[in-house]
């Protein structure tokens, strides 16, 4: 199924009357306070979320796997539902693949899908945290850090061949994550662990073409739970400066140990240049990736006051792959995904409304009480308007979900594909 511009437009109608007062109404109140409305609204069009080709299925734990029917079940499927999204929020310009679970068959078929859908393939994702059928060694006790040198190589030519299938479709960058680690003390050897990983990373990192970024993702614990080999942004840094330029740690919201100050992170690896990527998703616990913004949404508003200053004040910094990485159980993953988006560009515009010069002038005075004034007044900021004008302009629907069910985009997908769909993946 493909939406067409004036099923959305349709779909609109209803709530424009509304959405031009609350515009209204707010668009007066940010301009007297010398705030360029034109420019954030512009500012919302161009933030594109690049969309995991894994969460476009209902995910799933090791109790269990609840269907949500019509899902996609090759790579096309997925392309197709990404569009949908896109089509819907006008913010998810591009998808992530998976490989081994996505490799085209028909690359310009693939391509010239993506390309009428308006979408772009952002980051590829290596797999070595699983065995794949044909493989001839085992990732049980690791792939880059493996004490044996046949795992790595195996692992190492993975992530060779995955940049090749990247390049072919116009990725520019691979993303490494590694489940390597030890689930009991005295199991591995700490320092040979790295030491391996180091190794094996810098020779991916060879075969990097010039224009690739290679970004580098941590996690403190799962599926080991005893040590993760990247635990941190620490290791991720400091792999990332052992290999070279090309190569950036990559920030997961949901890889931190509880009450962790992420947003400092995201400052400090900013200032330093090598803040690759993101991983947006929310959690309670650990590495729950549930929707964005459902549970900690002032923590992603800091976040993203950090990442709005280091896009304004650090040019050593490139622009940054962002993307979703949420999938779980119980919701539509579609409109999952919208929710997330929702919640992505709300935190940004509220980000884009700090007076960063005020912020500056009480940092200077030490006027804690202002600071913390001007942060929530951004806050507070009911910016949901703002958020439609971008969409409403671009061509997306005023209410994404309300637009995804008045057009009976499910059911849609439920005939097209029938009911036992199972989504390749996790
Ligand atoms: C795993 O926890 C990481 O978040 C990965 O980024 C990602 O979820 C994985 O590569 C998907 O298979
Ligand atoms: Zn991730
Ligand atoms: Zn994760």
């Amino acid at each position: 199924m493909k939406l067409e511009h004036h099923h959305i437009q349709d779909a609109n109608n209803k709530a424009l009357k509304s959405h031009k007062d609350h515009f209204h109404f707010l668009s007066n109140h940010l301009t007297n306070k010398g705030i360029h409305v034109d420019t954030i609204i512009k500012k919302l069009q161009d933030f594109q979320v690049a969309i995991p080709s894994w969460a476009l299925g209902a995910g799933g734990t090791r109790f269990g796997r609840f269907s949500f029917y019509g899902e996609p079940s090759n790579l096309e499927q997925k392309i197709q539902d990404v569009g949908l999204i896109h089509a819907l929020t006008q913010t998810a310009g591009a998808v992530s693949l998976h490989i081994p679970w996505d490799v085209p068959e028909d690359y310009n078929a693939i391509k010239q899908l993506a390309n009428s859908l308006d979408i772009k393939f952002d980051a590829v994702n290596s797999n070595t945290f699983q065995d794949q059928k044909e493989s001839k060694e085992s990732y049980k006790y690791g792939s880059l850090s493996n004490t044996s040198e046949a795992v790595r190589e195996q692992a190492i030519q993975h992530n060779l061949d995955v940049i090749n299938i990247g390049n072919k479709l116009g990725s520019k960058s691979l993303t490494v994550w590694l489940a390597d680690g030890s689930c009991f003390p005295g199991q591995n050897n700490f320092q040979t662990a790295l030491q391996n990983t180091e190794n094996s990373l810098k020779t991916i990192y060879k075969g990097l073409p010039d224009d690739w970024k290679m970004l580098i993702e941590y996690k403190p614990y799962e599926p080991n739970f005893y040590s993760t080999v990247i635990q941190d942004w620490g290791t991720s840094f400091m792999l990332a400066n052992a290999c070279g330029e090309k190569a950036y740690s990559l920030v997961d919201l949901g890889h931190h140990l509880p009450n962790s100050n992420i947003e400092q992170i995201v400052s400090i690896l900013m200032l330093k240049g090598k803040l690759g990527g993101f991983h947006f998703n929310d959690s309670k616990y650990g590495d729950d990736d549930l929707t964005v913004g459902s549970i900690k949404p002032y923590a992603l508003f800091l976040i993203f006051n950090e990442l709005v200053y280091g896009m304004q004040n650090n040019p050593q910094n490139p622009d940054l792959a962002w993307m979703i990485d949420a999938s779980h159980n119980v919701k539509d993953p579609l409109e999952d995904i919208i929710q997330s988006l929702e919640a992505i560009q709300e935190a940004y515009a509220k980000a884009l409304l700090v007076d960063q010069n005020l912020l500056k002038a009480a940092q200077l005075d030490n006027d804690v009480v202002t600071c913390q004034e001007i942060l929530q007044d951004a806050y507070r900021t009911d910016v949901r308007p703002l958020l439609e004008k971008a969409r409403l302009e671009s061509g997306g629907a005023l209410n994404p979900i309300n637009a995804y069910r008045t057009l009976g985009v499910r059911n849609q997908l439920i005939k097209e594909r029938g009911k036992n769909t199972i989504a390749t993946g996790l």
